[in-house]
């Protein structure tokens, strides 16, 4: 039986990551974060209670800042597999929070690869690194691939960078199993809230059961590769089952509008929807619909708010997959209408089920962005 430990598993990817792994009969360990609310919520159908004895899934508390509580969580898993996919993932919020993003997911890198290398299991553990195409930014060239230069334009690309780079650079140094996944957009219905993806989602189900009036957005210009999680973390485990450690580009090659996305989540409902209007004015207008939801052909459902603009901006990204393809074997299996499908679907049955606590008295909590 196979050792792995997963920073990050709580969220979107770590619990796609450990219904994978469990599913190949894997020892998983997850270090979650102390919060002062559970924050489980990902991976609570796989819990499993800690008096049973036999246990697959063990969780620990750490950091990934606090190096003395990486060492002794890997001490203790001897891991055969880590996949480092903890980290401040939101790149508006980075802009915020740069120097605890750089902290996180920059130097939160180096200490689980030094771990390693400490406790000499350089030869035994095998590191994958959730790296991004958010380390493209600034568009060099398309589709980008292994080959296409970097040029980050967030705290939390840059913070990335130093992740890519400390990972190739423990590789070459000490003949470290270290690995760069360098994922585009992936969502599914366990997606955060904020990202614009779910957010959209979100928006459309609510509005759709009478909960809200409109959806406010950002740049509706920005273009993005967007996939399946679920598609995305086979890609990951399948970097760590090869003769030799590469970095690789998962991505589906096909690139969409926020404006698009915007325009397929409506159509999920029934509802035709066109853009008019320019700049921050532009506006999504309902041109027809199906009457089973309460839409008025005419009404303004989408607006502008600068507030989601970004200081700078990553204008498009589009993937070339084909050395993942070729020497892993990957292939996406959702297409993005699918995917925006099912994420459509269970936002509408996640608000469903909170009108109904609201109609029989319960109190809803409100989530702030
Ligand atoms: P999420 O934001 O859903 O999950 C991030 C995870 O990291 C959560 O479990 C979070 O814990 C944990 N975390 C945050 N800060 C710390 C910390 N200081 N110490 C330990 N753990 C921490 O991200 P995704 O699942 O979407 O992404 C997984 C990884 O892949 C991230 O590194 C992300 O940057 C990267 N990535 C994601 C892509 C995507 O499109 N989803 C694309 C490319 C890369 P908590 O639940 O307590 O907040
Ligand atoms: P991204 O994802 O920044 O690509 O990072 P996000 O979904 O936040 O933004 C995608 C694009 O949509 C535009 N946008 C908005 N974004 C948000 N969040 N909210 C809005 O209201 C909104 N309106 C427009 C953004 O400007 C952007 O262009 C994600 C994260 O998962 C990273 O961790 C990961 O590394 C990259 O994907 C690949």
């Amino acid at each position: 039986m196979k050792t792995a430990l997963i920073t990050g598993i709580t969220g979107q990817d770590g619990a796609y990551l450990t219904e994978l792994l469990l599913g190949k009969g894997y020892m998983v360990h997850g270090i979650k974060r102390r919060s002062s609310l559970i924050n489980t919520n990902r991976i609570d159908h796989l819990y499993q209670d800690p008096h049973e004895q036999h246990r697959n899934l063990v969780l620990h508390y750490g950091d990934l800042t606090d190096s003395t509580n990486l060492i002794r969580i890997i001490q203790e898993v001897q891991p055969d597999e880590i996949y480092n996919l903890g980290a401040m993932s939101h790149v508006k919020v980075s802009f915020d929070t740069p120097e605890y993003t750089a902290n996180v997911d920059g130097l939160g890198t180096l200490r689980i690869l030094e771990a390693v290398r400490l406790l000499g299991l350089s030869h035994k553990t095998r590191i994958y690194q959730a790296s991004t195409s958010e380390l493209y930014g600034l568009v060099q060239e398309v589709p980008q691939s292994e080959r296409t230069p970097f040029y980050p334009r967030s705290p939390y690309g840059v913070a990335k960078l130093y992740g890519y780079w400390i990972t190739v650079n423990y590789r070459e140094a000490y003949g470290m199993y270290a690995c760069n996944g360098i994922l585009f957009n992936h969502e599914s219905p366990l997606r955060g809230e904020t990202f614009v993806s779910r957010k959209i989602t979100r928006a459309v189900a609510q509005m759709a059961l009478g909960m809200e009036k409109c959806l406010y957005i950002g740049n509706l210009d920005a273009q993005r590769d967007w996939g399946h999680a679920k598609d995305y973390v086979a890609a990951m485990w399948l970097m760590l089952q090869q003769d030799a450690p590469r970095d690789y580009v998962v991505a589906t090659g096909i690139t969409t509008t926020v404006r698009e996305f915007i325009r397929m989540a409506f159509e999920q409902i029934g509802v035709n929807l066109s853009f008019e209007g320019a700049g921050v004015e532009e506006v999504g207008v309902v041109q027809a619909c199906d009457g089973s939801f309460p839409f008025t052909v005419g009404q303004t459902v989408v607006r502008i708010d600068a507030r989601y603009f970004r200081p700078t901006e990553v204008d498009l990204l589009i993937g070339n997959a084909s050395k993942a393809q070729q020497e892993l074997g990957w292939q996406p299996h959702y297409s993005l209408p699918e995917m925006i499908a099912e994420m459509v679907r269970a936002d509408l049955e996640l608000f469903r089920r909170e009108q109904m606590l609201q109609q029989q008295g319960f109190k809803v909590l409100k989530q702030f962005e």
